[in-house]
């Protein structure tokens, strides 16, 4: 048959891998072992572009290792819990375990039809009791560890989501899933005490060389580490010795505090307000600012405002009084809550001073300039000599940051101290479609975690319907009501679900040994192949999932089940897919459906040409041009091979150098090939340009098989040819090339082959001599590439220090190039 009948291919090549399992791995092998992993789908119905380029380049990473001998591991499963499941049931009343198994049954079949080499035995879904038993047996071994507390505090809440969130899902003030301003709430939940881990997870960036540098800012960004000073200013003429301790990044301008900002939040206020006669204004303001606070989603963006609530606190390096103020921009739950404001070297503490007329008094002087008050127009926040700092006047600003924190330890009244902007992990999440949080509060016995034994706490067969400011396990008494495993008396169960984040913050572990019925996780096989040596998804999970994975990494290190650091060796993010310069979604109505392309061109074409179109890193280009040309790239190859079958499958393995020239060429371009290509997926999987170079070599090898001008090709070359290109393109376009492989090799398996191995010397290119006359006598002779052209090589010929000895500063009449020969210099 010589017309490419795609449908018949990709189905036989799809039925043959899955029912040989071909892609199945254990560990038992001699082989090292590779882990690629991409980030898993949501099953959200339909598998779309997005979906298509990652798993794509996650396929082409996993084929490509095998052929370089390699036991790849490559799985895949779903992240089956969240809220669109408990949203779409409710609104077709169904069951969201019903729309999510029906989803994920669906997109299984349109991954099966992209043909991505997964070993389908390892598949997970988050949303299975047998997956969450294990997450909840780990939440009760990090309970145990004091690794999980719960606590009464100020949350993210969504309105729409109706759900709260951790900080790391508010994005700019609003909630990751829905894009919904977020507001504040108090509210009781459970959390992760991943500040715990702070420090480690802030050193442990060091070790991911194989990470974008963009990701691994934004994390330590994100985990926010500073380091200064934390001091006690007294109060002023409070008899049991208050004070307001204060957290400084820059204890070297404590001689320029001039007054004190608190947060509205801040416990020592009641005290300062008892019999003050300001009481009620100040308690006015703070009332107003922390509603504000619950309404204002972006603390960023409000105005800075505060009130003097009449008191004063004491410097304790000068003596100096200083009034108290209650600001809105001060957070209670960063450092203390407190701040001593420098407004000659604070911004915001310097328009605070303008508005509110307070002194400003610099202490940090950059150079030898003078400062004088009135001349300032904003705060000076670089280095400097203290002025006006008692001892200290005269030293540099760097080493005095050291020296004041050494004075403030010598007298006791402050220490060196490091913060994090990194807060603990609210886990809780008030829905339906998650893992029960397995604990249960007992009026006698308080809190107690359920039994190991019992687990897993499954949840109830129906949802309910949706009641406004409650969770919807809390209406059903059947799932809530149960016994105190400590006195057996009646208790009630946790009601809220836990964060699905949880759940995909350990599955790329559990994929190592995915039905273990003893523990979370098989140790042997977890260090076998973790860490996951390749990773791959969108940038969007920069923090989110890529931090919450770090974490439970090094947290099931220290429970014992894992013996590695950090999870994912190597990370790749990939760009979005865009149609008409905006990203392709269903809000926008720019979507093309994957389904439409693979059953019009074919899933090797569909993957060609989300390979093709652009680098992984970059952006994706919605092109039709582009696909139909992939496609008719394949048609060519295909009928190339079918046209030219018998010296195909004549040719021999070359052996001697005895090539004519045209054969040399082809030569050449197989090996250059060759190497470029693997070159490009080595270095920084750059399908791309790999896919460009095998198309080259393909238009050499069809244009010197036709030329009748040149000598003719013998089969051995067409053979070296045909049979690299097809192993080269075969990690990009499988089925294609397994098909014409086995066509070719009288039934062989492509997979069965190994990568090509290039010979430098072959991939050599030819170069040729080219003289160089001045006045028509030879006077040079240069080295050059066969393709260079006329203009380059005429440039070339009049640098040339020999041709330009003869040519002797004259005047050029005329340069002469006689094509891959010779140039003449008239002068
Ligand atoms: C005096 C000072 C002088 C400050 C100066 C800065 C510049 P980072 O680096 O982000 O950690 N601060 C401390 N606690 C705060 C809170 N709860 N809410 C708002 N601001 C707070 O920031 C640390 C600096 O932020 C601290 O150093 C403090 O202001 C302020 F020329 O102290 B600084
Ligand atoms: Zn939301």
């Amino acid at each position: 048959d010589i017309t490419y009948n795609f449908k018949a291919i990709e189905k036989k090549w799809q039925d043959n891998w899955l029912n040989n399992a071909t892609y199945r791995v254990s560990m038992e092998s001699n082989r090292e072992k590779y882990y690629v992993l991409e980030m898993f789908p949501y099953p959200s119905g339909r598998i779309h572009m997005g979906h298509v380029r990652n798993y794509s380049i996650g396929d082409v990473v996993a084929r490509y290792k095998r052929f370089r001998g390699f036991n790849v591991l490559h799985p895949m499963g779903w992240d089956s819990f969240g809220l669109p499941a408990e949203n779409a049931a409710i609104k077709n009343a169904t069951h969201p375990a019903r729309w999510t198994y029906d989803n994920i049954d669906y997109m299984r079949n349109q991954l099966r039809q992209l043909g991505l080499s997964y070993d389908w035995d390892r598949e997970i879904a988050t949303c299975n009791p047998k997956y969450y038993k294990w997450e909840q047996q780990i939440f009760l071994e990090m309970y145990e560890k004091g690794l999980v507390y719960q606590k009464n505090t100020t949350v993210n809440w969504c309105e729409s989501c109706h759900t709260v969130l951790a900080n790391e899902q508010v994005i700019e003030g609003a909630c990751w899933r829905c894009d919904e301003m977020v507001d504040a709430r108090e509210m009781n939940g459970w959390f992760f005490k991943i500040t715990d881990y702070a420090e480690e997870l802030l050193e442990s960036l060091n070790q991911l060389g194989g990470w974008p540098d963009k990701v691994v800012t934004m994390q330590r960004n994100w985990i926010g580490k500073s380091t200064g000073l934390q001091c006690d200013f007294p109060v002023d003429g409070f008899a049991n010795k208050e004070t307001l301790s204060i957290f400084t990044t820059r204890p070297d301008t404590i001689f320029g505090v001039t007054f004190m900002s608190i947060a509205p939040e801040h416990p020592l206020l009641d005290t300062l307000l008892k019999d003050n006669p300001r009481e009620g204004e100040v308690r006015d303001f703070v009332r107003r600012i922390i509603k504000e606070k619950q309404q204002q989603s972006n603390q960023d963006f409000t105005e800075k405002e505060g009130i003097d609530t009449g008191c004063f606190c004491i410097n304790p390096f000068n003596g100096d009084k200083i009034p108290i103020f209650v600001a809105n921009f001060v957070l209670m739950a960063y450092g203390t809550g407190a701040v001593m404001a420098v407004p000659a070297h604070d911004q915001r503490d310097f328009e605070f001073a303008k508005k509110y007329n307070l002194p400003i008094k610099p202490v940090v002087i950059p150079e030898d300039t003078l400062v004088q008050e009135k001349e300032m127009e904003e705060a000076i926040t670089g280095r400097g000599v203290l002025a006006n700092s008692g001892s200290f006047t005269g030293s540099d600003s760097e080493q005095a940051k050291q020296a004041i924190i050494d004075f403030a330890k010598s007298e006791n009244i402050g220490d060196a101290k490091v913060t994090y902007r990194l807060r603990d992990w609210g886990i809780s999440r008030q829905r339906y479609w998650g893992a029960p949080i397995p604990m249960v509060e007992c009026d006698i016995c308080g809190t107690q975690p359920v039994p190991v034994a019992e687990l897993p706490v499954t949840l109830p067969e129906d949802r309910g319907a949706q009641q406004n400011d409650c969770a919807p396990l809390h209406q059903r008494p059947a799932f809530y009501e149960t016994n105190c495993p400590k006195c057996n008396g009646k208790a009630k169960r946790t009601t809220d679900t836990m964060d699905t984040f949880v759940e995909s913050s350990w599955y790329f572990a559990r994929y190592t040994s995915p039905r273990f019925t003893e523990s979370p996780l098989n140790s042997s096989e977890a260090s076998h192949w973790l860490p996951v040596d390749q990773y791959i998804g969108g940038v969007e999970h920069a923090i989110l999932h890529l931090l919450y994975s770090r974490f439970f990494t090094k947290v099931l290190r220290d429970l014992g089940y894992l013996n590695i650091d950090e999870p994912f060796t190597n990370l790749l993010t990939q760009g979005m897919v865009i149609k008409d310069g905006s990203k392709m979604s269903k809000s926008k109505g720019n979507v093309v459906d994957p389904s439409d392309l693979i059953s019009e061109y074919g899933a090797d074409t569909t993957r060609l040409f989300s390979l093709f179109a652009a680098p992984p890193e970059k952006d994706l280009e919605w092109n039709a041009k582009g696909v139909e040309g992939c496609f008719r790239f394949l048609n060519r190859i295909f009928r190339f091979v079918q046209a030219h079958l018998d010296t195909i499958k004549n040719g021999e393995v070359i052996t001697s150098n005895d090539l004519n020239d045209t054969e040399r060429e082809l030569h050449r371009k197989t090996h250059q090939t060759i190497k470029r290509v693997t070159g490009n997926i080595e270095n920084n999987f750059h399908f791309n340009t790999a896919i460009s170079a095998i198309m080259e070599l393909f238009n050499t090898l069809s244009s010197l098989s036709s030329d009748q001008q040149k000598d003719a090709l013998g089969s051995s070359v067409i053979r070296e040819a045909v049979d690299s290109m097809l192993i080269l393109l075969c990690p990009m376009v499988p089925h294609f090339c397994a098909e014409l492989w086995s066509t070719i090799h009288n039934d062989r398996f492509i997979d069965d082959e190994q990568w090509p191995s290039w010979d430098e010397d072959a991939a050599k290119e030819e170069e040729l001599t080219i003289v160089i006359q001045v006045m028509g006598k030879v006077r040079s002779r240069l080295q050059v590439s066969p393709d260079i052209d006329d203009a380059t090589l005429e440039e070339m010929a009049l640098k040339d220090e020999n041709a330009l000895k003869f040519i002797d500063g004259k005047a050029i009449k005329k340069v002469i190039v006689v094509k891959k020969k010779l140039v003449n210099i008239v002068i």
